[in-house]
């Protein structure tokens, strides 16, 4: 099946649009987005994918979009996660299960049993089925793109094909690093999917929007429950005397701390390493940071110790890794996503990075 068989239309001009993807489960933060950008029932919202598994709260996100999606200017589009009621009976379901929180445990949960319960896969299905019918309909058969005059939002990407329609549905919701390929569209073509920060070549873990005019395409996953930095993006696009104007936003998790004393580094060549390729080889160093060789890369970059794991004798990142330190200010506040041995690992606009705790007066 491909794109031309479930994708739908819609008109953005003369309203205000606001367009989220890859909520993941994370209802407060979707609410927090919402209410950031003064979301009301006059603006379109668009919903590009994605909206469970992996957080916490999927039907809750999940309950949430089925109200919204009463009203006449709220579209849902189908993204990867999505559709794991329609894979019940696929083998790989509770391998994954094992490793990612899904909207199958919350089911479960709330029916208070677990998958033990549960003779076959099928008997499981057959159970949600009865349960779930109103959730599972609402994720089924989604449009798998919303095309208007200008934009056309999926949630993964479109195929290099003389007309974006023949993109196989697979492909629209699964491909890989859309925005390092390109589209046939005169279209701007808006996609989450891939987290933004897995494309930054200057060493920045940066999480927000990503606007390639050129390639026209706009990807806004901002990693979201994928990274430990991540942030829920938003897109406003508003059409003023002939012209869009599009603004981002995005909200994230962290609690912010203020800072009482400068920190500014005037030179620096940051790197950044995002999954899968986190082996490294560790020289020498001090408590804090040790030197450390990025093997795919070939790159010497300082690595937090923390960051340092260890298996069958060779030595991994643990994570997405930045060796940015973040110049802050007096008076200014940080998002702290962690607290770390003599450092603090801080969002400061949608970047990620390093400060001593002295800033912080700690
Ligand atoms: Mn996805």
């Amino acid at each position: 099946m491909k794109i031309k068989g479930r994708y739908i239309t819609a008109n953005l001009k003369g309203k205000r649009t606001i367009v989220v993807s890859d909520i993941h489960g994370e209802l407060e933060l979707f609410n927090a987005l919402l209410s950031k950008v003064d979301y009301s029932e006059e603006d379109i919202l668009i919903i590009n994918g994605d909206i469970i598994d992996k957080g916490q709260n999927s039907l809750g996100v999940l309950r949430k979009v089925m109200k919204l999606l009463e009203r006449d200017n709220v579209y849902l589009i189908e993204g990867n996660c999505d559709i794991i009621f329609e894979q019940l009976e696929e083998e790989w379901l509770y391998p994954y299960m094992s490793r990612i929180h899904t909207v199958i445990h919350e089911c479960l949960k709330e029916m208070g049993k677990s998958i033990n319960d549960f003779p076959t896969q099928k008997d499981l299905k057959v159970a949600l089925y009865e349960k779930y019918s109103k959730e599972r309909l609402a994720l089924l058969d989604l449009p798998i793109a919303l095309e208007t005059e200008d934009f056309i939002f999926v949630h993964a990407g479109v195929n290099e094909v003389g007309n974006y329609k023949e993109t196989l549905e697979w492909d629209a919701i699964t491909m890989q690093r859309f925005a390092e390929k390109s589209h046939t569209s005169e279209k701007m073509v808006v996609v989450g999917h891939i987290p933004v920060s897995n494309y930054h070549e200057n060493g920045m873990l940066d999480h927000r929007t990503l606007i390639d005019n050129g390639k026209r395409i706009i990807s806004i996953d901002g990693g979201n429950q994928v990274k430990q930095s991540g942030v829920l993006n938003a897109l406003v696009i508003t059409y003023d005397e002939d012209e869009y104007r599009i603004e981002t936003t995005f909200v994230h998790p962290f609690e912010m701390r203020e800072v009482i004393q400068d920190f500014e580094v005037s030179y620096q060549e940051p790197h950044a390493f995002t999954w899968p390729d986190f082996e490294i080889e560790v020289f020498d160093g001090d408590e804090h940071f040790k030197m450390a060789k990025h093997l795919k890369t070939d790159t010497d970059f300082m690595v937090k110790t923390e960051w340092i794991i260890e298996r069958e004798g060779k030595n991994y990142l643990r994570d997405d890794y930045t060796d940015l330190f973040i110049d802050v200010y007096i008076g200014e506040s940080v998002a702290i996503i962690g607290d770390y041995k003599g450092y603090a690992y801080v969002l400061k606009d949608g970047v990620a990075g390093w400060v001593p705790n002295e800033v912080f007066g700690m």
